[in-house]
């Protein structure tokens, strides 16, 4: 039988991206199921296992934690590394890519998504507290970017 995937996560890249890509890449099927912030806040969050997401659903089973579920998926379709150095790199870059997420990218997509005030009113949520490291780090290129 078909394994069902149903992926839940916001109505942007952010955390779900990577399972989205991973998902495309394996050229399996799946439900890209995006919750607006009304309904997050509404309904979803106290459904999700630990009140976030990405929170992905396999054949009924809710797995939450974004790494837990990239790393699943990863090993399910042979996408680990060749061996235990590969391994390790593969380590190494969601390491770093977790440290660069929190400070830059999340704080500008909680801004965008509401669930928190922007520091500036011009509209340009952008320009507040994020945008500056981001544009530094991607001047740069993972992972060989200055430290932010
Ligand atoms: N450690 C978790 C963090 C999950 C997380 O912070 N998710 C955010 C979106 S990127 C979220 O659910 N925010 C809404 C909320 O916490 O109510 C993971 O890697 O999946």
């Amino acid at each position: 039988m078909t394994t069902k995937y149903k992926l839940y996560y916001l109505d942007f890249e952010g955390r779900g991206e990577p399972i989205r890509l991973l998902l495309h890449y394996a050229g399996v099927s799946f439900e890209d199921f995006r919750i607006n912030f009304q309904d997050w806040k509404d309904t979803w969050k106290a459904k999700m296992p630990f009140g976030s997401v990405p929170v992905l659903e396999i054949d009924g089973v809710m797995l939450p934690e974004s790494h837990a579920i990239g790393r699943y998926l990863a090993k399910k379709f042979g996408l680990v590394g060749g061996d235990d150095l590969e391994a390790a790199q593969i380590d190494a870059l969601l390491s770093h890519f977790e440290e660069f997420f929190k400070e830059s990218i999340q704080p500008m997509l909680a801004i965008m998504a509401g669930f928190k005030e922007g520091d500036k009113g011009d509209g340009q949520v952008v320009q507040g507290v994020a945008r500056p490291i981001w544009q530094v780090e991607l001047a740069g290129s993972i992972p060989l970017g200055q430290k932010f």
